[in-house]
């Protein structure tokens, strides 16, 4: 019996097995006895990796459209391979962003894969003995939450040319290259644990099972041991509830809190560990800081500084008279927000906006602000302040690749009559 043999796998915990099942039905539209069936016969046969159920591939080979989930032009801005969240989606919503409105950053297409099939593979000089992890290892292991946000590097890099007239290279986000959630997984310590990761250990390099990116190879972007220890560094493989959807990088997916996004590895297949430092196109041609003004190493691109969005249309248009503003501000460094400020005048006079709701760290702060205002032309710019007063500044230093555009936002706003 399917059920016994996932107990035997390690899997003991009745409800959530069952409701990992159930989602699994959902995720996979096969019925109840088939997902079992799967589910059981992958983990029996202890499939070697490669190996895919027959009927699990025919159920996910139908069709493979770069984004699995539904992304109309209502909520998302349609960037080539990638979906950008609509900040106004926001006005409406608690603290996260439904994974139906998370942003989606693919380099090239999401892959269905099979989690019975799925192996981890951990090796490299940095541990004692190279381990395979299932995912039914993963899901027998005690898991942890954490609310965070996943920010891609790129993040309002359009503002480098709309506002300081010098446009980096790369996809031109507005500002939502950003969601947040409740992110359910094995800290990737306990992992690399098993591993017996050594002491001489410097560097990971966790690797997408993506296609592979041109002749670059697979996406793979090397992590300094430290924060790959770190006990919030995880293996995620549930999403605000959810069995972690195709496009956010099912079955497992890396969650690095307050780095850029491209160091949460989504489709997970394997990390090398590496007694010496690990270099791959992900931290030498890409994510640096390039540009006259750095220096001649080019530092790689790792922590977020602080930023902000208003829950408005880019541009808006707003009826004359009291309107009440809403936002929200984050800090990648800083972990949290102290104080979030508001002009409707270009930067002259500023409005202390009042912040609400929870504050995770690596997560952001809501806030609101009252605005009476008269008909005309607005640029209204919203600058936060974080826990280590670090404040977003009017403008950043330029860098050609057009990462980490901190600077306040001039976002425009039509008052009519
Ligand atoms: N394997 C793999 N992991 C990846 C990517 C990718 O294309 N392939 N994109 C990265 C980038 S650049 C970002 S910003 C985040 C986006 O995560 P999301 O699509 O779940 O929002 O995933 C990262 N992890
Ligand atoms: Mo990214």
């Amino acid at each position: 019996m399917a059920q016994d043999q996932l107990k035997d796998e390690g899997v003991y915990d009745r409800d959530r097995l069952e409701r990992h099942l159930w989602q699994l039905q959902r995720t996979t539209g096969l019925d109840r006895r088939k997902v079992l069936r799967l589910f059981a016969s992958g983990l029996a046969t202890g499939a070697a990796a490669g190996y895919v159920p027959g009927l699990m591939q025919q159920a996910l080979a139908q069709s493979s459209p770069p984004i699995v989930k539904p992304t109309p032009p209502s909520l998302f801005y349609i960037l080539g391979t990638n979906r950008e969240m609509r900040w106004e989606v926001m006005r409406d919503q608690d603290y996260t962003v439904p994974n139906e409105l998370f942003f989606v950053r693919n380099h090239t297409v999401t892959p269905r894969l099979d989690a019975t099939a799925w192996r981890l593979q951990i090796y490299g000089s940095g541990v004692r003995r190279p381990i395979s992890v299932s995912y039914a290892d993963l899901l027998a292991m005690e898991s942890v939450t954490r609310t965070r946000a996943i920010e891609c590097a790129g993040n309002a890099r359009s503002f480098f040319g709309t506002q300081q007239g010098t446009p980096g290279s790369g996809t031109q986000w507005k500002l939502g290259a950003i969601g947040v959630a409740e992110w359910e997984g094995v800290p990737l310590w306990k992992v690399l644990q098993k591993a017996g990761v050594k002491d001489t250990a410097v560097d990971i390099m966790p690797q997408g099972l993506d296609d592979p990116v041109g002749n670059q190879g697979n996406v793979r972007r090397p992590l300094p041991i430290e924060k790959a220890l770190d006990k919030d560094t995880l293996l995620v493989l549930r999403m605000n509830g959810e069995i972690l959807p195709p496009d956010h990088g099912y079955p497992v997916r890396l969650l690095v809190p307050g780095w850029g996004g491209i160091s949460s590895i989504k489709w997970i297949g394997g990390i090398e560990v590496s007694e010496t430092p690990l270099f791959s196109p992900w931290n030498t041609t890409q994510y640096r800081f390039f540009g006259a003004e750095y220096g001649p190493d080019f530092p790689p691109v790792t922590v977020h500084k602080v930023k902000s969005a208003l829950e408005l249309p880019f541009p808006a248009t707003l009826p004359a008279g009291r309107n009440l503003l809403t936002g929200r501000s984050w800090s990648g460094s800083g972990k949290k927000i102290r104080q979030v400020e508001v002009s409707f005048d270009g930067g002259y006079r500023w409005k202390r906006a009042s912040t609400y709701g929870p504050q995770h760290e690596q997560a952001w702060r809501r806030w609101s602000v009252e605005w009476d205002a008269l008909p005309g032309h607005y640029t209204v710019k919203v600058r936060a302040t974080d826990s280590d007063g670090l404040s977003q500044p009017d403008s950043v230093t330029f860098n050609t690749q057009g990462y980490s555009f901190w600077a306040v936002v001039s976002h425009p706003v039509t008052v009519n009559a």
